[in-house]
């Protein structure tokens, strides 16, 4: 893998953070992606001793900054032989009926606007040379719905549907497009849902083992290490106390 270039994006923190750190140990070169400056320039500097790194600052909501972002790359940055798309969050727990639609914005923007946007970006190069590998992070979210996750587990089941449209429209091109879903993760997502509520963060994860971002970057490194005929194209995993949405055994 000495040669490939990955694109990161949500690098600044959780799942996108530890999949960075893996891919620099397997000395893939990397374009790192987040809102957090400060924090891309601290994972520069861990993991420039590994590969090289670029970092790309920007909000993934804003179309012309993302396409502005990906034309302002350095040559040698420039080819993209693998995108995770990886970015997203989701905002509030509540009844539908009791949604906050500035939340339901924020997450149609970034979880399925923002991972088009990034990818429409990054389509004509694979295409032009007939290679490139795509893998879409969605969540069992996107294979269930749970009480109250409503509109976060839409956009998830829209992140289900286009890696499904995108492997079908982009087969012709030779490009790989496989989805890695996710159950519970302890990373800064709960964090986020509930707006900075780190007790009632940590709570969720309280009397089980969740996944760590580690097991996820594990399995996105298998995903992308496989040989060219092998296509790894969706993709649900767990933690072992967790068997659906919302059953979690605690007595393990
Ligand atoms: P984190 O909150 O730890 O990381 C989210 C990442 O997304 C951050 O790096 C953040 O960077 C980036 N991001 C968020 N909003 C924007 C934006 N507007 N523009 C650019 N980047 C943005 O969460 P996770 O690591 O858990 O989440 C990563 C992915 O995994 C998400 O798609 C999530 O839906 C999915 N997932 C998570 C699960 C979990 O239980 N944790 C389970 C299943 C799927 P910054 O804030 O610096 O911009
Ligand atoms: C994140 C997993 O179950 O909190 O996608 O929705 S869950």
């Amino acid at each position: 893998m000495k040669e490939k270039t990955a694109l990161i994006t949500g690098a600044t923190s959780g799942i996108g953070k530890s999949t960075a750190e893996l891919f620099a140990k397997s000395g893939i070169k990397l374009i790192l992606c987040g809102r957090r400056k400060d924090r891309l320039e601290q994972l520069q500097k861990k993991l420039s001793p590994f590969t090289r790194i670029h970092t790309l600052n920007f909000d993934i909501r804003k179309k012309e900054d993302v396409f502005k972002a990906i034309e302002s790359l350095p040559n040698d940055f420039s080819d993209i032989d693998i995108l995770i798309n990886n970015a997203g969050n989701a905002h509030g727990l509540e009844p539908i009926q009791d949604g906050n639609t500035d939340d339901w914005d924020a997450m149609l923007d970034i979880n399925v606007k923002g991972l088009l946007y990034i990818s429409k970006s990054i389509f004509p190069k694979m295409v032009e040379k007939g290679a490139g590998h795509i893998i879409n992070i969605g969540s069992t979210a996107g294979k269930e719905v749970y009480p109250n996750g409503n509109v976060y587990c839409a956009s998830k089941h829209a992140v289900d549907a286009l890696n499904q449209a995108m492997r079908i429209d982009l087969n012709k091109h030779g490009i790989r497009v496989g989805a890695v879903n996710p159950g519970m993760v302890e990373t800064e997502f709960s964090t986020v849902r509930f707006k900075g509520d780190t007790e009632r963060a940590d709570n969720v994860y309280k009397g089980f083992q969740p996944l760590k971002p580690e097991d996820i970057a594990e399995i996105i490194h298998f995903v992308v290490t496989r040989p060219y005929h092998v296509n790894i194209a969706d993709l649900v995993v767990m933690s072992t106390a967790q068997a659906s949405s919302t059953i979690v055994n605690k007595t393990i």
